[in-house]
């Protein structure tokens, strides 16, 4: 190593699938992260978000100091002040009418501290979290059916299967490092199958033998059916479900009831009959399945029911906890898991225990107040926000205002709450705009501390970084809280070190093998062996000294009886849609994490999608008279959007269906929060809502001009009809659009600039605009406006925010937007890790790279991450098609 290096080994702050990651500091400046070769999860591989994670590290918009009322305040000021509303609103109304919302991003030691303030000393169980949204379904169909929320498998799972069935998840996007695992586990066995279940044709679909593009929400009368022709032709295990099930018999009545044969099927999920027997003969005669679940299943009205026909078919085979076999869903957040490990949900306790174990956590803790009963889940908490009824809600982590369905009903929910702290590294949120005490918390790279991933294996999160202003980690905020309610003994900690032990020995507490979540064997480490920790799948104890990769291989199940359960799920079939009206379908963009606090920072992610939108079946966009590329507004009676409409005429986006991301916010858009167009639908049992449901309109949003604005500073919202704003590696951009005379709206921008520093061009009779604004010989901004022109091509604009001072030539330039002469643009960015643009591309397809390798190995394209190979093959596909 260099001089003045040094390396850290920590883990992705983004997704479920939990990469290593390994940070160079080279005197105090963060170089480009790699993936840590040792990491069982990645073995060295980052997707392209984990790869810009030093690019999103800069102070900019992070909360830096506590604020009331935003003023800022001490620490002291703040945490007394909360203290001690919390303590006055427990003696007047008691402990319910407190409420904390965290999440699945927080670490296991803040959540650990959070849930134990509230469930062991406040005494109510109302903290729940984000992953209400996220996987409260799966967690809620283990437990159902395997008496405990064990994940059976792991990662090597994939690579051991012949058949792997993705139902309702994208990994390529959403878990692409898992995904790029299987892409390798199918060129090393041609033998496996892999089918794709989901409404859409994702990216995902790209390694799929068969996608069965189904009607949303038909997946349960599809597994139903499955199970009953597993069962009409011999393929159950009898001696498994014999030995160690129960249920049986009824589950299996209930799926025969579901179709009556593969026409009916077909008819009911709309996908082709042969498509369907194909599906059905593969699961029939392959031992080693693995099915791969994500938000497709889980954000339903009955995803605990959706899982549990999936886990249905596991057990009724007998393919669970063998290698290559299992039921796998996967979490999306990097610590979902630990937040179930430490009872995150109000519906637990703690270290995997329920509220009938509440003794017993009573005096492990030693606690006055342990909670008895379930405390509220998301929705009916802010329902009970809105009403009144809680009084203090303290928000950590998590951006409600955008994430949450009806998110303009959280909105006014927290007009109505005397208190509201939001706990953020982030100053503008969407959220943090509402809040009446803002605290400022250390980020990634700046907090110690462990997270679980999808397959049950914890790792180290450590801190490189010294954090800005005053930002402290969410553990250390909430024990001062602790101690100035006067625990000080149970909340007295110093390191994170001494809240994983505490963790560690409460899951080992009298435990004797009657609870899954055993960490036993990490109990007592040092600081220095916890800062060495590498990475393991729990349980961590006498038996499994090392982890345990596989639950269940033994047939032991921890419900009462030791038998795993089958669940009688009756298919509901999909609500109507009403007439003229569409079925919104949501969710990911490759790259951008949720609301985008930390991935809009990243000019290199900001480009491969830039914009809010909806993607349309080509019948639908002309039933409603919509463009491709135009401006759609979507609404319904809770709500309204404004996105671009893209119209998908390769077939991927059913028809009546439009599917849109769920990033942007008002801090990024004009009109593009989503959420506020679901409803609160949710499954009665796990409470999750059906995030993937929303029925809204669709008209075209007329606009009569069109344009960019670049600048220097960050102008925040643009205040125009419509406007989209992304930051490049040179300046803040911005997409706009608008109605309204759009020379004063250029006037209005440039209200404050010098007149002697403009340059204009204008040509009012045609709509045209073009300033840019120069100060002592540095470009500022620059406004281009146009009813029609297409003004794509900026890249070259963007460059001149670099120079120190503009070139004479360059200047005389400025107004036309390229420099003098020609000068290629490269396109639309698809590779984002070597920034190969789609024109660049598609010039080297025509000149005869036909393919995925070809294009890397001519433009390096896909060759990092590899997260654009199947937009690649997709632009040789569609450009091999044309020829
Ligand atoms: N790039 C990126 N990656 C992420 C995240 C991110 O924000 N950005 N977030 C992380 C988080 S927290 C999560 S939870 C995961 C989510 O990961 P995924 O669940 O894979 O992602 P989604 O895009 O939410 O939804 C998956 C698919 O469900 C399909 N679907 C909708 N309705 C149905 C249905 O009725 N049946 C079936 N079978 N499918 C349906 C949708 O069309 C969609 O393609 O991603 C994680 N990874
Ligand atoms: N319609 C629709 N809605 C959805 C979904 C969907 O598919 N469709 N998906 C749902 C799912 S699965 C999820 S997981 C949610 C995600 O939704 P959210 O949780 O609301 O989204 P994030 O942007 O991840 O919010 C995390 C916040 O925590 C802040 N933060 C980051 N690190 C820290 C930290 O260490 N400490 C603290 N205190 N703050 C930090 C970030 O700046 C950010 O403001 O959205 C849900 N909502
Ligand atoms: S797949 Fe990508 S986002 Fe997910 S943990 Fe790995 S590097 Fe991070
Ligand atoms: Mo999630």
């Amino acid at each position: 190593m260099a001089k003045g290096t040094a390396e850290t080994s920590t883990t992705c702050p983004y997704c479920g699938v939990g990469c290593g990651v390994t940070v160079t500091m080279t005197d105090e400046q963060v170089e480009p992260v790699c993936g840590t070769t040792s990491h069982p999860a990645n073995f060295g591989n980052l997707c392209v978000k984990g790869s810009a994670l030093h690019e999103t590290l800069d102070h900019t918009d992070r909360l830096l100091y506590p604020t009331i009322k935003g003023q800022r305040t001490s620490w002291d000021t703040a945490l007394n002040l909360i203290a001690d509303k919390i303590t006055q609103v427990i003696s007047t109304h008691g402990p319910e009418a407190v409420a904390f919302y965290g999440a699945g991003q927080m670490l296991t030691e803040d959540y650990y501290a959070a849930n134990k303030l509230m469930k062991g000393f406040i005494g109510s169980a109302n903290m729940d979290t984000n992953s209400r949204l996220c996987m409260a379904s799966a967690a809620a169909s283990y437990k159902r059916s395997l008496g405990s929320d064990t994940v059976p498998g792991c990662y090597d799972d994939l690579e051991l299967a012949d058949l792997l069935v993705l139902v309702g998840s994208n990994a390529a996007w959403a878990h692409p490092i898992l995904f790029q695992r299987m892409v390798a586990a199918k060129k090393n066995n041609p033998d496996l199958k892999v089918v794709v279940i989901d409404p859409r044709r994702t990216a995902t679909c790209d390694l799929a033998d068969l996608h069965l593009a189904i009607r949303p929400g038909t997946d349960t009368t599809l597994f139903n059916a499955l199970l009953a022709y597993l069962d009409e032709t011999g393929a159950l295990d009898l001696a498994f479900i014999e030995d160690h099930t129960e249920q049986f018999a009824e589950t299996l009545e209930a799926a025969s009831q579901a179709v009556d044969g593969f026409e009916a099927l077909a008819e009911i999920t709309d996908t082709d009959l042969d498509d369907l027997q194909t599906f059905f003969e593969w699961f029939r005669d392959t031992d080693r399945t693995v099915t791969f679940y994500s938000q497709g299943v889980n954000q339903s009205k009955d995803g605990t029911d959706k899982a549990n026909s999936i886990i249905n078919l596991h057990l009724a085979t007998g393919r669970i906890g063998k290698p290559g076999a299992c039921p796998l869903s996967i979490t999306g957040q990097p610590n979902a898991m630990g937040g179930r490990e430490v009872g995150g949900l109000a519906n637990q306790l703690a270290a995997h225990m329920d509220f009938d174990q509440a003794d017993r956590v009573r005096r492990f803790w030693n606690a006055p107040a342990v909670a008895t009963h379930a405390g509220l889940k998301a929705v009916d908490l802010f329902d009970e926000v809105k009403a009144g009824k809680i009084k203090f809600l303290w928000i950590m982590s998590t951006n409600p205002l955008v994430s949450m369905p009806d998110a303009n009903d959280v909105k006014e929910a927290l007009s109505h709450c005397e208190l509201v702290v939001v706990s953020d590294c982030m100053a503008n949120t969407d959220t943090t705009a509402m809040a009446h005490v803002l605290l400022p918390a250390a980020g990634w790279g700046e907090k110690n501390g462990t997270v679980t991933n999808s397959e049950r294996r914890i790792s180290r999160q450590r801190g490189f970084l010294p954090s800005p202003g005053e930002a402290m980690p969410d553990w250390w905020i909430i024990s001062q809280v602790g101690q100035r309610m006067g625990y000080e003994d149970a909340f007295s900690w110093e390191h994170p070190a001494q809240i994983f032990d505490e963790h560690a020995r409460l899951s080992a507490f009298e435990n004797d093998g009657k609870r899954d979540f055993d960490l036993s064997g990490l109990v007592g480490m040092s600081r220095d062996e916890y800062d060495a920790m590498p990475p393991v799948q729990w349980p961590v104890n006498a038996q499994w000294p090392r982890g345990r990769k596989r639950f269940f291989d033994d047939g032991h199940f921890y419900t009462r009886n030791g038998r795993a359960r089958f669940i009688a799920v009756k298919a509901e079939l999909p609500p109507q849609i009403q007439p003229g009206h569409l079925l919104m379908n949501t969710g990911r963009i490759r790259d951008h994490w949720h609301t985008m606090t930390r991935t809009a920072k990243s000019a290199r992610l900001a480009q491969h999608i830039a914009e809010p939108y909806a993607d349309f079946h080509p019948d639908d966009a002309r039933t409603y008279g919509i463009r491709d590329g135009g401006l759609v507004r979507l609404f319904n009676e809770r709500g309204a959007i404004v996105v671009r409409a893209h119209v998908a005429s390769d077939g991927r986006q059913r028809q009546g269906e439009i599917f849109v991301p769920m990033h942007w916010t008002d801090r990024y858009a004009s009109l593009a929060r989503m959420g506020t167009l679901i409803n609160k639908d949710n499954d009665p049992i796990s409470g999750q809502p059906a995030l993937k449901r929303a029925q809204v309109q669709a008209e075209p949003f007329n606009v009569s001009w069109k344009g960019f604005v670049l600048s220097r500073d960050d102008l925040g919202p643009l205040g125009s009809d419509y406007w989209v704003y992304n930051r490049t590696s040179t300046c803040h951009m911005y997409e706009t659009s608008g109605n309204s005379d759009p020379a004063a709206f250029a006037t209005t921008l440039a209200a404050s600039w010098p007149e002697h520093e403009v340059l204009r061009f204008s040509d009012p009779k045609n709509g045209h605009v073009r300033v840019a604004h120069i100060r002592d010989g540095r470009l500022e901004s620059v406004i281009f406006l146009h009813p029609s022109a297409d003004l794509s091509a900026r890249s070259w604009l963007q460059e001149r925010f670099d120079d120190e001072q503009l070139e004479f030539a360059d200047r005389l330039a400025l107004l036309a937007g390229r420099p003098l002469g020609a000068g290629a643009d490269k396109g639309k960015i698809i590779c984002s890790c070597f920034q190969v643009g789609e024109k660049t591309i598609l010039e080297a397809i025509h000149n005869g790279c036909e393919s995925a390798d070809a294009l890397g190995a001519a433009l390096k394209c896909g060759t990092n991450c590899g997260s654009c190979i199947p937009e690649l093959k997709g632009l040789v596909g569609k450009a091999l098609s044309k020829a």
